[in-house]
């Protein structure tokens, strides 16, 4: 069974009065996740040992091993990808009270959050990815991973949140603005009730 690319939770223009728009979500889910997708279908076809797995085990299977790396690296960003749609919402930015109340807990207060968040996001050397997750101690943490690597790759413990610092996801809005499109996310785009779900369920 051959991975697919699943449709955006949201339309295409969805978020263009967010911050995110029409060109940025056409290119980056209809293009770019694609593309991982299909690279990542046609290394399984050639690897009996991969087929019949799971998108995580197969993570699991082949992470630190140099030469499954673009295999690795394919499925890293599907599943990225497939967080990263469900945590943007046309309604974002609002912290329902469940969440708010564990990030106070945790950070001290929603602003040290944000800072750590854009910390993590602009510091992140060249490509990669900015992680709002519970670790397994049931703390929250901000945390930051280079490529296509992620929490589930790196035992970081449950994703909440994650935001794509490609740059192919902010160049179109924010040019080389990444500090700016990591506020706005912070603000207007990251989807609070998806990151209280996940806690919820953890
Ligand atoms: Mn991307």
């Amino acid at each position: 069974m051959a991975f697919e690319l699943p449709a955006l939770p949201f339309s295409t223009n969805a978020l263009a009065a967010r911050g995110m728009c029409q060109e940025t979500l056409e290119l980056h889910h209809d293009k770019h996740h694609q593309a991982y997708v299909t690279a990542l279908n046609g290394f399984v076809a050639a690897k009996p040992e991969l087929q019949g797995k799971s998108l995580d085990e197969i993570i699991l299977a082949v992470r630190g091993d140099a030469a499954l790396a673009p295999v690795f690296n394919n499925a890293g960003q599907h599943w990225n990808h497939i967080l990263f749609w469900n945590n943007l919402s046309p309604k974002g930015g609002a912290i329902p009270t469940k969440l708010e109340t564990k990030i106070k807990e945790d950070f001290g207060s929603v602003e040290t959050f944000k800072e750590d968040f854009k910390k993590a996001a602009t510091s992140q050397f060249g490509s990669g990815w900015a992680w709002l997750v519970l670790d397994p101690s049931g703390k929250l943490v901000v945390t930051k991973t280079a490529n296509g690597s992620n929490p589930l790759a790196e035992n970081q413990g449950t994703t909440l949140l994650g935001l794509d610092v490609w740059e192919h996801a902010y160049y179109l809005d924010f040019r080389n603005r990444r500090p700016d499109y990591v506020t706005n996310y912070l603000d207007k785009l990251a989807n609070y009730e998806f990151a209280e779900a996940q806690l919820s369920a953890a």
